[in-house]
């Protein structure tokens, strides 16, 4: 809440005054890029989110065990996409405790779903969705969306598909129904309760244009932000035409990227003088002055080396978080995407962060939430893993990501090729941009090939990856 948010004391005060003078720009002509998701979802089956590598695994198999027939919100929503995707009603998600044997429809994590195999339309529904359900995603994973919707087993005309034996495919099904006026569907509890990856949301990082590949951005001494568009992911020098998109930033400082809405698309914030958090929303497009509305969404915020945002909870849109003079990280969650003032939740994410130029975010393993990282003085970057969302300190495991950055200012994290894991960047003395490509997610030193992306980034200050 706006009025809960406490005030940070300023260490010093900064002599820069920012004039950010960013123009309206029209809404239109976004270009529509064909995306790989696009390939994957074809017409006639429910839409899908967009996801990143991460995915969860195969759910094993967990009959019912007590009797509790009232419908779980996973299976009500999955029910919701397939009548809103084919247009009649369900069959039915809970049984009475009594009826019949054995069944996930008595702990209401079941749905039956009329498909009739002698309706030529509803059996080329049923394959439809079958296939999408089972089919291979962009990064390899099988099987993907039934993974990501939880899904335990499926049963239709005389075949079963079992989660715990997947390479067995689907195999003869005996049971006294056969299922050819439907198909059956279980789901594990945490599909059951809409907490895999399906309901999580986005969870490929956002950029600039929109793609997931991170930008380049160089805040020059005349005040304008120069961004050059990542065309090639993780390469030497994988940046096409640049784009002049902020003019009258004076202060390095006070500039930060993040998504506010889930779009994918990065928008601009500015910590200003006088303590507001203007944030400008990117309307779409690797385009000049791609912004087309903008929106207070902090006050009070009077040192901008304390502000940090980032996606702690993988619904796509930034926290915003505060380090306090304490050491303490106090987050506010993002419950409303761009608009003013859009939090509707606070916790103390970290303690004992005193000097907040060690402190960065960022997805190291593609998951959607960030991680935490402190970059000690002895030059080791120490990351915490993001097992918890938005709450209280919801660290598991520390390790080791990084080493010989002695000087906080020249480490960044930024996902290079839309994989949604982070890589490693140096900003070098002599103004190189080293690059490490992430291989290994969250794990030590996860580091596999370098190369370097770029040149003449002499202040590390003024060099950004939105
Ligand atoms: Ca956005
Ligand atoms: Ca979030
Ligand atoms: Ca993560
Ligand atoms: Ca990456």
């Amino acid at each position: 809440m706006p009025n809960e948010m406490k005030r940070i004391e300023l260490a010093f005060v900064l002599p820069i005054v920012l004039g950010a003078s960013l123009m309206a720009a029209c809404a239109s002509d976004a270009t529509d890029v064909a995306s790989s998701e696009e390939e994957l979802n074809a017409p006639g089956v429910p839409p899908a989110p967009r996801f990143g590598p991460w995915i969860d695994g195969y759910q094993p198999y967990v009959g019912q065990s007590g009797c509790d027939p009232v419908a779980k919100p996973g299976v009500i929503s999955f029910r919701d996409l397939l009548r809103s995707t084919y247009g009649r009603n369900d069959m039915g998600i809970v049984r009475a405790c009594n009826q019949g044997g054995t069944s996930e429809h008595k702990e209401g994590r079941a749905l039956d779903y009329p498909f009739n195999v002698t309706n030529s339309g509803q059996r080329a529904e049923a394959e439809a969705l079958l296939n999408w359900l089972l089919q291979t995603d962009q990064y390899g994973n099988p099987h993907a969306y039934s993974r990501r919707l939880g899904i335990m087993y499926i049963i239709w005309n005389h075949k079963i598909w079992n989660s715990n034996n997947p390479q067995a495919g689907w195999t003869s099904y005996s049971g006294p129904n056969p299922h050819t006026d439907h198909i059956h569907f279980s789901f594990g509890w945490p599909g059951a309760r809409g907490e895999t990856s399906w309901w999580r949301g986005v969870t490929r990082g956002p950029s600039l244009s929109g793609e997931g590949r991170a930008e380049i951005m160089a805040l020059h001494d005349n005040g304008d932000i120069q961004a050059w568009y990542n065309v090639a992911g993780f390469k030497e020098m994988p940046w096409g035409g640049s784009v002049t998109i902020g003019r009258g930033f004076s202060d390095p400082s006070r500039v930060r990227f993040a998504d506010l809405d889930g779009d994918g698309y990065s928008d601009i914030i500015a910590i200003q003088e006088n303590g507001d958090v203007q944030a400008w929303h990117n309307g779409g497009a690797f385009k000049e002055m791609p912004w087309d509305g903008a929106a207070i969404i902090g006050r009070d915020f009077f040192d901008p080396n304390r502000v940090r945002l980032a996606d702690l909870d993988g619904d796509g849109r930034a926290e915003i978080m505060a380090i306090q003079e304490n050491g303490d990280i106090q987050a506010w969650h993002n419950g409303g995407g761009f608009k003013e003032m859009p939090w509707d939740g606070a916790a103390i994410i970290g303690r004992g962060f005193l000097d907040p130029n060690e402190v960065q975010l960022a997805d190291l393993d593609g998951d959607g939430r960030a991680e935490i990282m402190a970059i000690h003085p002895n030059g080791e970057i120490q990351a915490w893993y993001n097992a918890g969302g938005f709450k209280e300190m919801p660290w598991g495991d520390s390790t080791i990501v990084g080493r010989g950055f002695t000087d906080p200012s020249r480490a960044r994290f930024a996902d290079l090729d839309g994989d949604g894991r982070a890589e490693i960047v140096a900003i070098q003395s002599n103004g190189d941009v080293q690059a490490w490509h992430n291989d290994g997610g969250f794990k030590e030193m996860p580091w596999g090939a370098s190369l370097v992306i770029a040149i003449g980034f002499t202040d590390p200050t003024r060099t950004f990856f939105p």
